[in-house]
């Protein structure tokens, strides 16, 4: 499907409409448990920003850096009144200290088991390195909840078709003998390859029930 397909224009209007709303380092200060969200969890530096950036169309929403942050806050965007996106923070930077690295665990940990709203999960992973021990971290988490998940396989520029697709399929295999419910979509923040596929996949997870 192309870009011009109706459905793909209606999902970029409303992937456009995301806004900033908070970023909390505290999962109890987010925005009250109704509706739907969305979160995307990365390693450092694997995209992710980039990534949300593309998939709302506004260069400036998600901040992106060369340099890997050492912020440890969920930030929330709202798509309207019901929707939102959650930007976990990253994992990995290798100067955060250990009780760092324990803070980051306890609040991924204690965020996806308790929030309700939380419909599903976007995993970005650099697709030369996929799957890292982080996503399939990441990915366990989403089967001890029943959580639907989509792993955007990132910077997929970097790599020729047939070795994309080939690392697809051996990851695709990884996953599914982990028992996720998932799909995987060759992305690109830079060319743009694979934005109306991921578009589509996020918005499958905002429009299912969050409770399984
Ligand atoms: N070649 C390429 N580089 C990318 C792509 N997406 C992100 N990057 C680069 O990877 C680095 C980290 O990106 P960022 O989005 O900040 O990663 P985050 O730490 O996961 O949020 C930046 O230098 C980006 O320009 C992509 O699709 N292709
Ligand atoms: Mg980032």
């Amino acid at each position: 499907m192309s870009a011009s397909q109706p459905l793909d224009v209606e999902l970029e209007r409303r992937f456009r409409r995301a806004q900033f709303l908070m970023s909390t380092p505290d999962h109890h200060k987010l925005p009250e448990d109704l509706g739907r969200e969305v979160a995307f969890a990365g390693r450092s530096n694997a995209g992710k920003s980039s990534a949300i950036n593309a998939i709302t169309d506004q260069n400036g929403l998600a901040r992106t850096s060369k340099t890997p942050g050492r912020t440890q806050q969920l930030v929330v965007f709202t798509l309207g009144e019901t929707e939102r996106l959650i930007d976990l923070p990253g994992y990995g930077y290798a100067k955060v200290p250990q009780d760092l690295k324990r803070d980051w665990h306890a609040l991924i940990d204690n965020y996806v088991r308790e929030r309700q709203s939380l419909s599903g999960m976007v995993v970005v992973s650099d697709i030369r390195h996929a799957l890292t021990e982080f996503d399939q971290q990441m990915l366990a988490y989403c089967r001890a909840r029943h959580l639907r998940c989509v792993l955007l396989l990132s910077k997929s520029d970097k790599l020729n078709r047939g070795p994309a697709m080939e690392t697809r399929r051996k990851v695709l295999r990884e996953i599914e003998e982990m028992g996720v419910l998932t799909e995987a979509v060759l992305f690109s923040a830079h060319s743009k390859a694979g934005l109306a596929e991921a578009r589509r996949a996020l918005a499958a997870l905002l429009d299912q029930p969050a409770e399984q």
